[in-house]
């Protein structure tokens, strides 16, 4: 197997025996094959055999490739065969006929062929083009879709097949996903804020309440409503895991009483904190590790999750969930009550606007920190916690994605009324984010590069790849990404993005921060 497509990538360079994630190389050959597939129908549907379901299957076809989401070869093989009616692939007859067919057109043989730097920049295209599909997979399932990011998708998968791309070209495209993925994420918080009503300022409790309990991690707005109303009078308490924590700011889902808190962090702590809690565990969509023996009864998997042995609830029947809640234990206690707060979209900062521009120009308010972004397990995150505990107490943070768990919990105080800390929401509702930087620089008649505005973005997941690609295609400059780089990402590469946008690998908090204050 070769897979270098996440950060946690083995030495840096790529997973070749064992997906550091888990995945096995039997999965990996078949994720390949999977994405191959994509490529085969793209190419029809550009040569005019577009349809409904070939547009539905390339979006989940892609989602269920991103890190930590399908790990069931079985179910993989069973896409596959779906997929191949679509386009004119003939799948092997059995499992082994399929993973030489997966390993045939795996990254290794482009690399030989196409070097690595084009192979490179053809994998950067495509992991944005995962992390594009699940957000625009969320917003399919809230009713909310757009004919010409469907039609993009087949565009951009039918280009990566073919056989001469040039650097130029590749570059080009990669903007271009950035540019779709802005409209993409646009469609998901229309969905979510059009559905659920536009987040609100709320206090979240982080503590444990007495009684029966289930914990939904994930990114999926409406599993976690289906899971409040099935579990409504039932005497269950809901916790949010992980990305699901923005939703308490929600008005039509935070008016259900028995959504009680917040539990444990980002998804790489999941195998402790998921031993540990007493009850019943949702996973919705990404990430989901390995579980525990001990766990594996009472966690279950929706959306495209999967786990091999992993109940899998494809019908928004959540009863086996609430059936495994009742028969846990339990909180026994009521934990004295800890709050942090969520709900600071475009909407709710928009709405405090006037008052953030004059601090801004009072000088009370000198700069703006957008620190945030995936998670992960690797050592050298600590940087994130270090960078927002030494920003200077006259500078707003504002976050979002599974990395505030590295500081979402720390006080950080006031500036005139305003939270110094604002957490933005799921890594998606960098959508939020644009608009507010966009709607400041309004304000200022700057442009977004000329706020006292710096970008801090640590990455995990092809998520991360295409929000990024969005920033670069906003001509966003000076961004700092780290932990490390991405492997894919060859010197040559990285070099015209230094060029053009400035981006720079994370140093260390001291230097990166007295660099972004200009001292
Ligand atoms: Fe390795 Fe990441 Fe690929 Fe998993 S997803 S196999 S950890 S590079
Ligand atoms: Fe985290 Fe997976 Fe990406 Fe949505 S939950 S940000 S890593």
């Amino acid at each position: 197997m070769f897979c270098y497509q996440c950060e946690q990538t083995a030495q840096c360079s790529g997973c070749t025996s064992f997906g550091v994630c888990g995945k096995d190389p039997e999965t990996a050959a078949l994720q390949d094959l999977l994405v191959d597939v994509c490529k085969q129908i793209a190419v029809k549907a550009q040569a005019g055999g577009r349809s409904r379901e070939a547009d539905l299957f390339v979006m989940e076809g892609l989602f269920t490739t991103v890190t930590n989401v399908n790990f069931d070869p079985d179910d993989i093989a069973m896409v596959i065969r779906r997929g191949a009616k679509l386009c004119d692939f003939e799948p092997a007859a059995d499992m082994d006929g399929l993973v030489k067919q997966g390993e045939a057109v795996g990254i290794e043989s482009r690399k030989n062929t196409l070097g690595d730097d084009i192979t490179g920049l053809q994998e950067l295209i495509l992991y944005g083009l995962k992390g594009m599909a699940a957000y625009a997979d969320h917003a399919y399932i809230l009713g909310k879709e757009d004919d010409s990011v469907f039609a993009f998708f087949h565009e951009a998968l039918a280009s990566l097949k073919q056989d001469t791309p040039t650097v130029d070209a590749l570059f080009s495209l990669a903007m271009k996903v950035g540019e779709v993925n802005l409209t993409v994420m646009g469609l998901l918080d229309e969905a979510n804020t059009g559905t659920y009503g536009h987040p609100v300022p709320t206090p979240v409790n982080i503590n444990a309440v007495k009684g029966k309990a289930i914990l939904i991690s994930g990114h999926d707005l409406k599993d976690l409503a289906l899971l409040l109303e099935q579990t409504e009078g039932k005497g269950i308490n809901i916790y949010t895991h992980g990305e699901m924590l923005p939703c308490h700011g929600y008005p039509e889902l935070k008016k259900y009483k028995h959504l009680v808190g917040n539990y444990g962090g980002a998804w790489q702590d999941q195998r402790a904190e998921f031993e540990a809690f007493p009850g019943a565990i949702l996973m919705t969509t990404n990430c989901i590790q390995k579980p525990k023996e001990n766990y594996k009864a009472r966690i279950f998997t929706c959306g495209l999750v999967q786990w091999p042995g992993v109940q899998h609830i494809d019908n928004g029947d959540f009863s086996p969930v609430i059936e495994a809640a009742l028969e846990a234990p339990g909180f026994p206690e009521t934990e004295p009550e800890k709050n942090i707060m969520v709900g600071f979209g475009h909407n709710a900062v928009m709405s405090v606007a006037p008052t953030v521009i004059d601090a801004v120009k009072s000088g009370a308010l000198k700069h703006f920190f957008l620190i945030g972004g995936c998670d992960g397990a690797k050592s050298g995150r600590n940087y994130y916690t270090d960078f927002a505990e030494a920003v200077p107490d006259d500078c707003a943070i504002l976050t979002l994605a599974c990395g505030k768990y590295r500081f979402n919990k720390l006080e950080f105080g006031e500036i005139g009324g305003i939270p110094r800390l604002l957490d933005i929401g799921q890594c998606n509702d960098a959508f939020s984010a644009i608009q507010i930087a966009i709607a400041l620089a309004g304000a200022f008649d700057c442009g977004v590069n000329d706020l006292p505005l710096s970008m801090i973005l640590s990455w995990y997941e092809q998520k991360a790849i295409c929000i990024l690609l969005t920033l670069l295609h906003l001509g966003i400059k000076d961004i700092k990404v780290g932990p490390s780089l991405p492997a894919f990402i060859t010197p040559p590469v990285l070099n015209v993005l230094v060029e053009k946008f400035n981006i720079a690998p994370t140093t260390t908090a001291e230097a990166d921060l007295a660099q972004c204050l200009g001292n």
